[in-house]
């Protein structure tokens, strides 16, 4: 879609409250039908040490979390993972690296590859992220059964350099075209609570209004505060209004997207998220463990749904074609 002006994007979020979540709630009835959550699985497949130094993350070598590494998982403990994850009702499995990107050359990298092959046949949609991509090793990750790219801006170009040294904006956005070009649908979104402004945190929505295709999912996280991070100082805990307004506003920009309610929801009630759910969220992590912090019980977030009337999203077939 064309880059939808800043001003229209903050005259939807500071529509009345409930004028600004009713619209939310009708974009979502109108795209999604079934009123499902989608449940995704999360597996941090090579932790720690990663040469990067974002401001928030456990992960990075630039920062003294008291992580321990972990070296890449071996292919069955993997696969076993995924298994897991969809006899537990997630539709995705998402695996995780701490690397700054990828070589085509790289072994780790062709084991990668191996695993996604075998998670690839167990009809789960298959997300991967593993930091930088080059246009070879999209393509190799597709024509392996990787499905979706998961690579966030996190923030706003203007806020970004506050939060990460190592690498640009531009270059977060030339991997997104990148896992695109070879035929991936893209997860992209970021984080709220790090220190930035209203107005960083619509940016970054106006930066997604630019991708085409649109992101077909846009995980919503709220900083985890990690001890020893830049962030952590930073952090300031997110109003839950403004959470929900900014769902809302993801909601009507993106319709068909799934707005994924992603880290930091051990801090929200019951009730917040529920909200969160009204105003247009779709879908959640799940399962006790994200990548490196903890996650609601399986069995809360189960029981919270079935309360809701909230029935569990089938995977979507993914009909997009390898790219040669
Ligand atoms: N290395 C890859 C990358 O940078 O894209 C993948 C892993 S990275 C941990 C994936 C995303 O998790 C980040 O872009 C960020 O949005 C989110 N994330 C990481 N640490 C977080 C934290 N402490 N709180 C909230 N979100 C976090
Ligand atoms: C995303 O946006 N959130 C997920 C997933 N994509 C990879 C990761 C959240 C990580 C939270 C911090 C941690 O567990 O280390
Ligand atoms: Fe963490 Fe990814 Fe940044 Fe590495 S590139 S420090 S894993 S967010």
């Amino acid at each position: 879609m064309a880059k939808v002006p800043l001003e229209k994007i903050q005259s939807i979020y500071r529509k009345r409250f409930f004028d600004l979540i009713s619209e939310g709630r009708q974009a979502f009835r109108e795209n999604w039908p079934e009123h499902e959550v989608q449940l995704c699985t999360l597996l941090s497949i090579k932790t720690g040490g990663c040469s990067e130094d974002c401001g928030y993350c456990a992960q990075s070598a630039h920062h003294d979390t008291g992580l321990k590494r972990e070296l890449l998982m071996p292919k069955n403990i993997v696969v076993e993972a995924a298994k897991r994850a969809k006899a537990n009702g997630s539709t995705r499995f998402c695996m995780g690296a701490a690397w700054k990107g990828v070589r085509e050359t790289d072994p780790k990298f062709q084991q990668v590859l191996e695993t996604v092959r075998e998670v690839s046949q167990l009809d789960l949609e298959v997300c991967v992220t593993l930091g930088e991509l080059s246009e070879e090793a999209a393509r190799q990750l597709r024509a392996a059964g990787v499905t979706a790219y998961n690579h966030n801006i996190d923030t706003s170009p203007e806020y970004y350099d506050e939060v990460v040294s190592t690498h640009t904006f531009d270059d977060r956005l030339k991997t997104i075209h990148h896992a695109q070009d070879a035929g991936m649908s893209v997860c992209c979104g970021g984080i709220l609570g790090m220190g930035e402004s209203e107005a960083d945190r619509l940016r970054m929505l106006q930066v997604l209004t630019t991708f085409d295709p649109e992101p077909e999912s846009i995980p919503i996280n709220l900083l985890v505060p990690i001890a020893g991070t830049p962030m952590e100082e930073k952090s300031k805990p997110v109003e839950v209004f403004e959470l929900v307004r900014l769902i809302a506003t993801t909601r009507i920009l993106f319709p068909k997207a799934k707005v994924r309610l992603s880290a930091g929801r051990e801090t929200l009630s019951r009730e917040a998220q529920a909200m969160c759910f009204f105003a247009g969220a779709n879908s959640i992590f799940y399962g006790e463990k994200l990548l490196t912090t903890s996650n609601p019980e399986a069995q809360a977030d189960l029981k919270l749904l079935e309360e809701l009337d909230l029935g569990l999203q089938q995977a979507v077939p993914f009909h997009g074609e390898p790219v040669e």
